[in-house]
Parts: C-alpha cells; structure tokens; sequence
C-alpha cells in the first residue's frame, strides 16, 4: 500500500541534496520536503527557490530547517559531505565522510526514528554501512543509492549504442559505486535476448561486440568526465534518487542496484555493495542472490574485498 502524507528530509542541499530536491519535487511523490545544511543560508536560499515553484507542482510544502524540523520523516535523503575534486577517486572521500556521519546521523536517528535512511555521499557503499551501525536501524531500512545510477547510465548507453529505448533494456552495474563496479552482462538483456543474440538479431552483417568492453568503461568514467568538465553531478543521481523515493513511497516492489546489507548472499556478510534488490515501503525488502559468470563473481567478490579493506582502514 502507498505511503500517505510522505515527509522526506535531505540533509545537504549542494549540488545533489537541492537538485534531488527539485527531482522529488517534480515527481509529486511528497507532502513535505524540508532541507537540512550547515550552510543553514544555502539551505534556506535553494527552499525559498524551489518552493517558489509551488504553482506549477502537486502541492507540496518546501522548508528549510533544523534536524528538529525534519521530525516524523518517512525517507532522510543523506547527500551532505565532500564531494570528488579532480583526480580523487569515491574512495579518497572516506574519512572526512564518515566523521561528517558521526555528527549527523543521530541527529536525524533522533527525530526520525522510523524512517528510512537514504545515503547517497559517497563512498556511498562504504557510508550506507557506516550509517546502518551509527543508525541501530534495521538493515532493511538503511539503504544506499548504490549502483543506480550507474545503471541508468549502462542502459543509456547501451540504448544509444543499439539505438533502442534504454527502457526496453534490462542490465545492471553491480558491487561498489565506484572504481571496481561490474557490468554484469549474463544479466543483460533485451526482448528476452542476451547481447551477443540481440546483435545477431539486428546487425546480422556485421556483428561487433566491441561496445560490451567499452560500455563499462564508459560508465565507470562517466563521474571522471563530469568532474573534469562541469566540476560536478547531479541531474542523473537526483532522479536516480527519485526513483528510489517513488519505489519506497509507491510500495512498488521494484527491483533496483541499491546498496544493500549483505548477510550470507553471494557468501558474504557484514557488508553494502550494489545488488539487484526488491524495493518498497520497508525499504529493501529481499536483495537477490543472482547467479552470475564465472568472471564476473570474481570481480564481485574483489570488488567486496576493496569495500572490506577500505572499512577496516576507516576511522569508523
Ligand atoms: P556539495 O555541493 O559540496 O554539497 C555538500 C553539502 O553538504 C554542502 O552544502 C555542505 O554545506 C553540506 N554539509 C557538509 N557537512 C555537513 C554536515 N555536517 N551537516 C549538514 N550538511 C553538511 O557536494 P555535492 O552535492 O556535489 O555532493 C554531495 C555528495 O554526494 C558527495 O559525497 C558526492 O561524492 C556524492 N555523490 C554521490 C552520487 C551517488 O551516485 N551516490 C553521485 C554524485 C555525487
């Protein structure tokens, strides 16, 4: 059954907290928005903006505030923290997030007890643990955006690649947002088909498959690219939050790379990495232990071992 009356917080309103703002805010999936920053300024000036918009939305009311405001939320969107400068990787982030977690989180733990962790600071698999053990939250309800948007950015490129909707293709960049990501292509399809058929299918003459090494790659570098240009993202990860948010607050039990508690799956425990995971109002309600290549199971599990090596290393 759909969430009533939905309140969701994003605490962090740079460049992903108030876009992600302005995504919800279109999608009309919320009664109540309110932004949280140390910047409280930057805060107030992106809610009086959007909330200026009010005529044009589904009614929804935009506030700025303290944690105390954020009260009853159904979803707290995490986005504060350092973000990448050129040439750092997720991973370089680690440490100033996590002491930057170690103030926030019971903060929004305290007036939002029941709600629903949504961390998308990066390095968000790293962070979404770190949240989970500061939290006491059940797993199910402290979830990261993990691989979703890398996985909207696998299926826009393989859409514009085989000039068909992304929407009619399904695949999924699993394991860390980040530089040891797996595009898991025994998992890929379209019409029912795997690649190598799809291409047979369509390009009987000339079938190359040189865009299945270059595609990842693609999407591995696509931060890299942004970073390097614009000095940021946010459109793409605000609407992967979005639809994370629609997901919880629709019950829709859709099936997203979100970063989730490991406990067994995949042979390993104690842990958040991107896996395909059914999502509704609870939060994640099953993550599924999808069979997978030879090869990509080896990557997976050195993907894990990064992740593993990164948290011992961490000041948590
Ligand atoms: P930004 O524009 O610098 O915004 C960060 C905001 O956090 C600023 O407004 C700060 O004032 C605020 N902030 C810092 N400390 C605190 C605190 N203790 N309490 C409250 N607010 C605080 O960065 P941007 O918005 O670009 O990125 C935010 C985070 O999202 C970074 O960690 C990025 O790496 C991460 N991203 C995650 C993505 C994902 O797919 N998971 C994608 C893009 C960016």
């Amino acid at each position: 059954m759909k969430l009533k009356n939905v309140k969701i917080s994003v605490v962090g309103a740079g460049f992903v907290g108030s876009t992600t703002a302005y995504a919800l805010m279109l999608g009309g999936i919320c009664e109540e928005l309110v932004l949280v920053d140390l910047n409280q300024n930057k805060a107030a000036g992106e809610a009086m903006d959007l909330s200026h918009g009010a005529a044009f939305v589904r009614p929804v009311k935009v506030t700025a505030g303290t944690y105390a405001d954020t009260a009853g939320s159904d979803i707290v969107v995490i986005t504060a923290g350092a973000a990448q400068k050129p040439g750092e990787t997720r991973l370089d982030l680690v440490n100033r997030n996590i002491n930057i977690f170690k103030s926030l989180i019971p903060e929004v733990v305290r007036y939002s007890p029941e709600s629903i962790l949504l961390i998308v600071s990066n390095p968000v698999d790293i962070l979404s643990y770190v949240a989970y053990k500061l939290s006491g939250f059940p797993p199910e309800r402290v979830i990261g955006s993990g691989t979703v948007l890398d996985t909207s950015r696998f299926r826009t490129l393989l859409a514009e690649h085989l000039h068909v909707d992304a929407r009619s293709i399904h695949g999924y960049i699993i394991g860390e947002h980040g530089d040891s990501e797996i595009a898991a292509w025994s998992l890929t399809s379209i019409a029912g088909v795997n690649m190598a058929e799809y291409v047979g299918i369509t390009h009987q003459n000339k079938p190359d498959l040189d865009f299945m090494t270059k595609i990842p790659e693609g999407v591995k570098n696509a931060a890299y690219a942004m970073i390097s240009t614009k000095g940021y993202t946010n459109y793409a990860v605000a609407l992967a939050v979005r639809r994370i948010c629609e997901a919880i607050t629709g019950d829709e039990r859709s099936i997203l790379t979100v970063s989730s508690l490991l406990q067994g799956e995949f042979g390993l425990k104690d842990l958040y990495l991107g896996v395909p995971s059914i999502v509704g109002k609870e939060g994640v309600i099953q993550v599924l232990e999808v069979p997978l290549a030879e090869d990509e199971m080896v990557r997976f599990m050195d993907s894990a071992r990064t992740m593993e090596d990164v948290l011992r290393n961490s000041s948590l």
